[in-house]
């Protein structure tokens, strides 16, 4: 720590005492070496000091870069968090669709449920995606179609062999929803189609004996697959009513 030759020690104090005399020097040394322990020890405090200032700028360029980095983050994850957000609300919003849908089906569903019960209790029949209504009574044939409103239904309308054959295994003389009252041989089905398929008895439909005869009947040839007649719409006979499901 004490550089007799008057270098430079670490605390960068320099003493000479080479031109003092003896008691001169023994004072100087015990002042230096006081100085110089008081100097010494005051070395480590003044680097403490450094250390804790260096430190407190780098914690302040810590700061100041994280400050820099949370400004420049923090709007990148809330805009991914926004992101987020609009997602799920359209997939809260799509699933709310999807609860409306799922309960008009149910809805849709349940009413058909108490429609074929209703129905089927009546003593209505089913055939492919239709029921069926045989009158126990004779009607003429409007007041047959009147009758099948009331219901919520139509005079049948056979629009397929496998119908025909269908109403054909009832083995009863009924109304069906055909009628050339508007042009005469113009058949057109109640619901306004046009005749497609056709199942006339042979030589019918024929106006029988000159007889104005519009509307059409299931005759009695039950055993054969076409069995249709024009009968004057007068007459009363049973009928049949369709109700499409
Ligand atoms: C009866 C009626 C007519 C039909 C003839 C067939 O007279 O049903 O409509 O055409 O029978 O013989
Ligand atoms: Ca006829």
């Amino acid at each position: 720590m004490l550089n007799m030759k008057g270098h430079e020690d670490e605390s960068g104090m320099v003493l000479d005492i080479r031109n003092l005399s003896s008691p001169a020097r023994s004072a100087a040394l015990n002042r230096f070496t006081d100085e110089s322990v008081e100097v010494a020890t005051s070395v480590p405090g003044r680097k403490l000091h450094k250390w804790v200032a260096g430190s407190f700028c780098l914690l302040c360029i810590l700061q100041a870069a994280l400050n820099v980095s949370l400004r420049l983050a923090l709007p990148l994850q809330q805009d991914s968090m926004k992101k987020e957000l609009e997602e799920q609300k359209r997939q809260l919003d799509y699933m709310a669709s999807q609860v409306n849908v799922l309960t008009n089906e149910r809805e849709e569903l349940k009413r058909k449920l108490e429609d074929f019960a209703h129905y089927a209790q009546q003593g209505w029949l089913y055939f492919n995606g239709s029921f069926y209504y045989i009158s126990s009574i004779a009607k003429s044939w409007q007041d047959s179609r009147d009758n099948c409103s009331q219901r919520g239904a139509v005079l049948a309308i056979i629009s397929s062999r496998e119908e025909q054959e269908f109403i054909r295994q009832q083995q009863k003389v009924m109304w069906i929803g055909l009628t050339d009252r508007e042009t005469e041989g113009v058949w057109k089905w109640v619901d306004e189609t046009p005749l497609t398929a056709s199942f006339w008895y042979s030589g019918e439909p024929n106006n029988f004996k000159g007889r104005n005869e519009d509307c059409v009947v299931i005759n009695h040839y039950y055993s054969n697959e076409n069995n249709w007649n024009d009968a004057v719409c007068e007459n009363e006979y049973s009928w049949l009513c369709e109700k499409h499901m």
